[in-house]
């Protein structure tokens, strides 16, 4: 894959452990010039720490948490003032509070489902709207999602609800950006260690059951989520919009 002189927005790594990470070292092994967007200063000086590892520079950082539309129009903003215009994006952003992530989902509080929704399927839109702004002609919008999105998955709960908004937005926001030649798909990850997923309960034995039925009998690994990331934001994904590419080991195409 060759992505010299192409542009990527990358949102949502904590640590080298995120998903991001795994996309940003695809993305950066193929050439492409990254512009992180980060939460907080926190989330900043670890990237910083991180990018060592990278071959290119990527030093144009900006924070921007996906709470606030004032910081999401700010954010591509400056970014589209940097860059001159951007490639893609990848939204790689989730959030419920940990007591929402174990025992049943009928005891999700109104403020957790709020806060869950807001921060992991309505950012996807406003992410949209302001990064369309700046997206060179065929750009791509990425975002990550799971099967507790399409099957009610123990101790996944209001995040499941979330993903299933997501993967409905990416739908409407493929039909309406579509219009401007813009695409906008998800890829759909098995379970991975990262520090979001520690806050699921019992997740040890979601990664067992990957090992024990998937066609694969294995666990995926950051890299090879962020290897499609990469795909489907490239132009060799040109045809492909309103998708939702399972990166699972085909653990979803079992009964
Ligand atoms: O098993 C997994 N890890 C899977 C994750 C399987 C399938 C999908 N996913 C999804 C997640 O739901 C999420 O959408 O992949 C995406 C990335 O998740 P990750 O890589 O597992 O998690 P992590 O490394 O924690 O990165 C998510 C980051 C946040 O980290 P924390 O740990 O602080 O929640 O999302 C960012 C933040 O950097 N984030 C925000 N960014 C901007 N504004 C906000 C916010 N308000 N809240 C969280």
């Amino acid at each position: 894959m060759n992505l010299k002189g192409k542009t990527y927005v990358v949102m949502g790594v904590a640590n080298q452990r995120s998903i991001a990470w795994g996309a940003a070292r695809a993305l950066d092994k193929a050439g492409a010039n990254i512009v992180f967007t980060t939460l907080n200063d926190r989330f900043k000086k670890q990237i910083d720490k991180l990018k060592g590892e990278l071959e290119g520079d990527h030093d144009f950082m900006v924070n921007c948490d996906v709470t606030s539309d004032e910081d999401v129009e700010r954010a591509f903003k400056e970014i589209g003032e940097h860059t001159g215009g951007i490639d893609g994006v990848l939204h790689a952003i989730a959030f419920a509070n940990k007591d929402e992530l174990k025992g049943g989902y009928s005891e999700t509080s109104r403020a957790g489902f709020q806060l869950a929704l807001d921060i992991s399927a309505y950012s996807l839109a406003i992410v949209a709207r302001e990064a369309k702004k700046i997206l060179n002609p065929g750009g791509s919008i990425v975002t990550m999602t799971y099967l507790g999105g399409e099957r009610a998955i123990p101790n996944y709960n209001v995040m499941g609800i979330a993903k299933a908004a997501l993967e409905s937005s990416v739908k409407y926001l493929a039909l309406d950006l579509g219009n401007e030649g813009f695409r906008v798909n998800a890829v759909s990850a098995g379970p991975i260690r990262t520090l979001s997923s520690s806050g699921i309960g019992e997740f040890k034995t979601v990664l067992k059951e990957i090992e024990e039925r998937a066609p694969l009998k294995r666990n995926v690994d950051q890299l090879e989520v962020g290897n499609a990331v990469m795909f489907l934001l490239s132009d060799l994904a040109s045809g492909i919009t309103g998708e939702i590419l399972h990166v699972d080991s085909g653990y979803h195409a079992m009964a």
